[in-house]
């Protein structure tokens, strides 16, 4: 019975068994998966538009390949991880249409404005380097095609971390408005970037049972620990200074202890009103509509070739 099944499954996830998309699993580690790796895969796609917008006004040929690059590696995340959550019996359409509706999420961090080229330093150092910490985690996760997707993605995600970090080092080094610039494009990303990591655990609704399931493995305050960490050394070494007064480090617990992020800012912003929130979902409905035709070609094609290979 439905009871009997529930113990054996959670056996096996305390036996840190994979569970596989044809394997029985409760209703809800579905839905509460479909919902995680939804909002993941969208963050992916709605996160090629901040620096999208600078790929035509990169400052070198070098640069502006390198970052388009890393604009269509973010669209492949998206891609995997639509894939993903496809195996536990969603459509992609039925998760665009969550998206358009606003019923689906996807990271706040993306509806902040990429306002100078310094951005792009800062989206990759901070932006990319709190993914990886985060995926990192869950390329240990419960679900088998999830955490597959995870040790690809975190591939990909340290490269795009170093050449944010390159961007933000060649500024730091340049002339003193460059260095000015880098050090605003720091200031601006720096709070939206621990907000990443999500609510305090104590206020996280998900957390106590995705920790359960192991669908998530560390924490959100614990993964947010460790970026504050290894951030701390990485901004002293190209003379940059995170804009925090509160941050010290904490001999006695071995951590840095930093400020309290606005949490009336991120209730705002995850709840559609952040300084960006309506025009990134205005571009993504304006793309999704204009490439009807390419889906429409490709199910043509789909049932000319299935009428072919009956004939
Ligand atoms: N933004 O109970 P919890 C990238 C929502 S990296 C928006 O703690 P959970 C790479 C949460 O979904 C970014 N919403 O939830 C890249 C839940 O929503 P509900 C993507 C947030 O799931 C780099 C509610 O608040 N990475 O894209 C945020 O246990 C550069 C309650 O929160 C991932 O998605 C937020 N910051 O923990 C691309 C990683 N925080 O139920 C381009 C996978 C929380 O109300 C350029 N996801 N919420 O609908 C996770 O690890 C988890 O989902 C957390 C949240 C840790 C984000």
């Amino acid at each position: 019975d439905a009871a009997q099944q529930e113990t054996l499954f959670q056996t096996r996830i305390d036996a840190e068994e994979k569970i596989e998309p044809k394997d029985w699993m409760p209703e809800k580690y579905r839905q509460n998966l479909i919902r995680q790796i939804s909002q993941h895969a969208h963050s992916e796609v709605i996160g090629m538009q901040p620096e999208g917008n600078w790929i035509t006004r990169a400052p070198t040929l070098h640069r502006k390949c390198v970052l388009l690059a890393k604009v269509q590696d973010e669209g492949g995340h998206g891609l995997y991880l639509y894939s993903a959550a496809e195996t536990l019996g969603i459509t992609r359409e039925e998760l665009i249409e969550g998206l358009h509706s606003g019923k689906a999420k996807y990271a706040s961090i993306f509806n902040y404005p990429s306002l100078t080229w310094a951005d792009m330093g800062a989206i990759g150092w901070l932006v990319d380097g709190a993914a990886i910490v985060n995926q990192v985690s869950l390329q240990r996760t419960s679900y088998g095609p999830y955490s597959r997707g995870m040790v690809r993605i975190c591939k990909e995600e340290s490269f795009h971390q170093r050449q944010g970090y390159h961007i933000m080092m060649t500024l730091a080094r340049g002339s003193a408005e460059q260095k000015a610039m880098a050090q605003d494009a720091l200031d601006r990303f720096w709070w939206p970037s621990l907000m990443m990591f999500g609510p305090h655990d104590a206020e996280s609704a998900h957390s106590a049972q995705s920790m359960k399931w192991k669908i998530k493995r560390q924490s959100n305050d614990e993964l947010r620990q460790k970026f504050v960490d290894q951030s701390v050394k990485q901004a002293e070494v190209i003379g940059l200074t995170i804009p925090d007064p509160d941050l010290k480090w904490n001999e006695e617990r071995g951590h840095y202890d930093f400020g309290e992020i606005d949490w009336e800012e991120f209730t705002r912003v995850i709840n559609g009103d952040g300084m960006c929130n309506r025009q990134r979902l205005a571009h993504h409905i304006r793309a999704h509509e204009e490439g009807q035709w390419v889906r429409d070609a490709i199910t043509a094609h789909e049932a000319k070739q299935r009428e072919r290979a009956a004939s």
